[in-house]
């Protein structure tokens, strides 16, 4: 990668990933566009475009101004914000991973785009799932994710675009919140122990998924790109998981540093139903012999950072 076009670069992933990028790349070579502007470092520290994915013209535009080389393509509606506008969400998903693809075909791009935990379904076996397997999802979501995979794939068989994709967990984050995801728990729970002491669950207790600390998705994905694509079997997509949790197993955790940290529930029927359909726990192997993957965090050593680093954020807004 040398001169990278980010979509949804506003987003829980592109707001932190091109700050990343930039500081590897350089400031300049990494292009963030979002379907908005807003005051944020990710907006304001470099090359900035307002761009609806939707737009293939305005796509290849903003590539070809840029002459760029890679293309992350984030901008995508999350799973229960997919489940509650499932055309919208189809036309979005689909209508801009086609454009993105399209535009990393005429320019000859590196190309990756995030699949999820939510291309798996009820019928997909539920301990350890493996990297090649029953892909059955029930939600929009997880249909845009199974065809985004095989589109990828597509790209790379007919057209010979370096397409490369990883299955992401629920990422947890103290930097920008994520919207509409089945996975969001995993977040507000921090926040809400940072700033209450107490937290109330729409995830009910004992439902396991799949997450990770933003810093390991993120070098992830950098590991994925600059990987010797000979070596790549599975490029889209790759199961990468830090750890397998429940609400009450990341409660645990946070107690041990917010001392008398108290959770309830409140199941959300929609959410929930989405939690249940997807796996307890990946396995990662695929990603680790292929390409090296391996993470810095485990369930206590990222809640320390989050509780630290939300602390710091709140004393912040405190006293300015
Ligand atoms: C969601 O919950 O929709 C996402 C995901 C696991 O893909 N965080």
């Amino acid at each position: 990668m040398k001169r990278i076009l980010i979509t949804g670069a506003l987003g829980q992933i592109g707001s932190e990933l091109t700050l990343k990028l930039r500081e590897i790349y350089g400031t300049d070579n990494v292009i963030a566009t979002d379907i908005k502007k807003n005051d944020s470092e990710t907006a304001l520290s470099g090359p900035f475009e307002v761009l609806d994915v939707t737009d293939a013209k305005a796509m290849i535009a903003i590539a070809k101004k840029y002459k760029v080389d890679s293309i992350i393509h984030l901008a995508a509606l999350l799973s229960a914000t997919a489940e509650a506008k499932p055309v919208f969400a189809w036309n979005l998903n689909m209508g801009g991973l086609l454009n993105a693809l399209e535009t990393a075909r005429e320019l000859k791009a590196q190309f990756f785009t995030p699949s999820s935990i939510g291309a798996f379904g009820p019928s997909t076996p539920k301990n350890a799932t493996p990297q090649d397997t029953i892909m059955r999802p029930t939600t929009m979501y997880g249909v845009n994710k199974v065809a985004g995979e095989l589109l990828a794939d597509y790209y790379y068989h007919k057209f010979g675009v370096d397409t490369r994709g990883l299955r992401f967990p629920g990422l947890i984050s103290y930097v920008t919140m994520p919207g509409g995801g089945t996975t969001d728990y995993a977040v507000e729970i921090y926040y809400d122990a940072v700033n209450t002491g107490r937290y109330t669950s729409y995830i009910d207790k004992g439902t396991y998924m799949d997450m990770m600390y933003m810093p390991d998705a993120l070098s992830a994905i950098v590991d994925l790109m600059e990987a010797d694509s000979s070596k790549l079997i599975h490029r889209n997509a790759f199961n990468i998981s830090a750890m397998s949790v429940a609400p009450d197993d990341i409660a645990a955790s946070i107690a041990k540093y917010i001392p008398g940290f108290k959770i309830s529930y409140d199941v959300d029927p929609v959410r929930q139903r989405i939690a249940e359909s997807w796996p307890n726990s990946i396995d990662s192997t695929a990603a680790k012999e292929e390409w090296g993957f391996k993470i810095k965090y485990d369930l206590d050593k990222m809640t320390q950072d989050m509780i630290e680093k939300l602390r710091q954020k709140r004393q912040l807004r405190i006293s300015g």
